[in-house]
C-alpha cells in the first residue's frame, strides 16, 4: 500500500462549532480514506508506478498512468492530495490574515485582503456541483484564484496549491445543508494562515 491516510492534525471536534465533529469524522475517516484505498487499489495494476510520488502521478498522469486506471488515479489521487492539504490549512482558533510576503503579494495581486476574500469566496460559490476553490502559484510564482470540478487540482497543471476549500456537499451538508454561503463565510475563521504562509515561503519544487 504505497499511500496512507494522513492523521488529522487535530481532534475530530477541534473545529467545532464552525465545522462539526461528525462532518470531520465522516469526511476524513470515510471519504478521504476511500480515496486513498481506491488509489492504492488502482495502482496495484501498475507496479511500474510504485516509486512515483503523488505529485508526480497527478502532474503527469496523461503521460505515465496507463489508460485503464488513468481516470481512477486522477479522481482518487486528486482526492487524496486535495484533502491532505485541506486538513493542513485549517486549525482550531485560527482565521485572521496572512503576513509577510504573502500578505504583500495578496495586496498587489488582488488589491487587498478584503478583495481577495471576496474573489476567493465567489470562486467557491460559483463552482457548480462538487469541487474546490484554490489559491495557487503559477509557474512564475504569481498568485491565482481558481476553482476546479471533482478532484482536479493545481498539480494537474504543474501549479502549486497554497489554500483550498472543499465545496463538495459532504464538506458541509450535515451542519449547513444547502447553505454553502454560510459554510464558506464560517470557513474563513478556520484558515490556518501560519501554514499557508509557510507553504508560500517554502522553496518551490
Ligand atoms: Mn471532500
Amino acid at each position: 500500500m504505497p499511500f496512507n491516510l494522513p492523521p488529522l492534525p487535530y481532534s475530530h471536534d477541534a473545529l467545532e462549532p464552525l465545522m462539526d465533529k461528525m462532518t470531520v469524522e465522516i469526511h476524513h475517516g470515510k471519504h478521504h480514506a476511500a480515496y486513498v484505498t481506491n488509489l492504492n487499489k488502482a495502482l496495484e495494476q501498475a507496479p511500474e508506478l510504485a516509486s512515483k510520488t503523488l505529485e508526480e502521478l497527478l502532474a503527469d498522469y496523461c503521460a505515465i498512468v496507463p489508460e485503464a486506471i488513468r481516470t481512477t488515479v486522477r479522481n482518487n489521487g486528486g482526492g487524496h492530495f486535495s484533502h491532505s492539504l485541506y486538513w493542513e490549512i485549517m486549525a482550531p482558533n485560527a482565521g485572521g490574515k496572512p503576513v509577510g510576503k504573502l500578505a504583500e503579494e495578496i495586496q498587489k495581486t488582488f488589491g487587498g485582503f478584503g478583495a481577495f476574500k471576496e474573489k476567493f469566496s465567489a470562486a467557491a460559490m460559483g463552482r457548480f456541483g462538487s469541487g474546490w476553490a484554490w489559491l495557487q502559484l503559477d509557474r512564475n510564482r504569481k498568485l491565482e484564484i481558481t476553482s476546479t470540478p471533482l478532484h482536479d487540482n493545481p498539480v494537474n497543471e504543474c501549479k502549486q496549491a497554497l489554500l483550498v476549500i472543499d465545496v463538495w456537499e459532504h464538506a458541509y451538508y450535515l451542519k449547513y445543508q444547502n447553505r454553502r454561503n454560510e459554510f464558506v463565510a464560517a470557513w474563513w475563521n478556520l484558515v490556518n494562515w501560519k501554514e499557508v504562509n509557510r507553504r508560500y515561503d517554502a522553496p518551490s519544487k
